[in-house]
């Protein structure tokens, strides 16, 4: 069965390189008929490991190709993935499986609506992968991902695809404490990292900023029935700031080089999921202000 992916950006690129070296077939979806032209004018695509290009020539299509998809990896970012989506739906068999790879939370589920019959499956990366040139990717940290469904399902039969193709993995029945937990570490993280223009570790300096954002996190993670991604978060923020002392975060990498973020989805659906419960979070409030405001004043988007 062949693997649709839809998206040519780093992650894109890190799974569909591998999964065609593992002989599986792999079918790019390119946003247009311009990008497919741009793409079809040179060699395929490129992942660079531990300093080694390798190429695979995987064919690609636009979203108005033909053939249906049974199984589909949407590697594009959280504010594109709707639009995406709706373009490729009519396609989706009555089985297909969509794996998101989209971080934060509120682009999944907005997804999974939009295509009821299908089987949406989460996943939370923490592999690292960023593009050198167009085309090609570096695969730049090595790491896991967990893989789940809001049903609880049994595990799918193509996760034997991703054991051959050497992509780290374990399936999840309830991925939601993960996923939840990841965005409460970039929302202690990422937004801090901008404001203050600095290294994850330089946050060091800011402990007050940051344990105070962990307590409200906390509030809201119980309020929103995920009390285990609470336990131990600000011990563990504390943990990943001293471990990537030296990194930019990804928020901070994006907006540094003027490309849109995904605040929504992150900080903005902390403050959302507040709001809706009623919890107090006046930080997480002033903190999505104050990064709006800096999005604004370079041009940026901030939703
Ligand atoms: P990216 O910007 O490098 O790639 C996204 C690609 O999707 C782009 O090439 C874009 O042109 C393409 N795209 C968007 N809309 C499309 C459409 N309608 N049709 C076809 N292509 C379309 O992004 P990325 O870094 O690969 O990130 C993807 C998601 O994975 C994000 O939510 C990100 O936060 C998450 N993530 C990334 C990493 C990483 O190391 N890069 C790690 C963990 C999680
Ligand atoms: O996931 C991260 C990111 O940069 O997006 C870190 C910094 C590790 C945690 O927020």
């Amino acid at each position: 069965m062949c693997w649709h992916v839809l998206g040519a950006g780093s992650l894109g690129i890190l799974w569909a390189t591998r999964l065609a070296r593992a002989g599986l077939p792999v079918r790019l979806i390119l946003r247009d008929e311009a990008r497919l032209a741009a793409y079809n004018a040179q060699a395929g695509l490129a992942l660079i490991e531990n300093g080694e290009r390798q190429r695979f020539a995987i064919p690609a299509q636009t979203a108005s190709a033909g053939e249906p998809i049974e199984r589909l990896l949407l590697a594009c970012k959280a504010y594109d993935a709707e639009r995406a989506v709706a373009a490729v739906a009519h396609r989706l068999t009555d089985k297909a499986d969509v794996l998101l790879l989209q971080n934060g939370l509120g682009s999944q589920d907005a997804v999974a609506a939009m295509i009821p019959d299908a089987r949406c499956i989460f996943v939370s990366s923490t592999e690292g992968a960023y593009r050198d040139e167009d085309w090609s990717a570096v695969f730049a940290g090595q790491g896991f991902n967990w893989l789940g469904d809001t049903q609880h399902g049994a595990s799918p039969a193509w996760l034997d695809d991703l054991r051959q193709a050497g992509i780290p993995h374990q399936w999840t029945a309830d991925l939601s404490e993960r996923l939840w937990r990841k965005l409460a570490l970039n929302c202690a993280i990422n937004p801090l990292t901008v404001l203050h223009q600095c290294r994850n570790g330089e946050l060091q300096a800011h402990a007050e900023e940051v344990t105070a954002l962990c307590v409200e996190l906390g509030h809201v993670l119980h309020g929103c029935g995920q009390p285990g991604a609470a336990e131990g978060l600000l011990d563990q923020v504390q943990q990943v700031i001293a471990a990537t002392a030296g990194n930019y975060s990804s928020m901070y990498q994006d907006v540094a080089q003027g490309r849109r973020t995904e605040i929504r989805y992150l900080l903005g659906h902390a403050c959302a999921t507040a709001a809706a419960l009623d919890c107090p979070a006046p930080m997480l409030n002033q903190l999505r202000l104050r990064l709006i405001e800096h999005l604004n004043a370079r041009g940026l988007p901030s939703d």
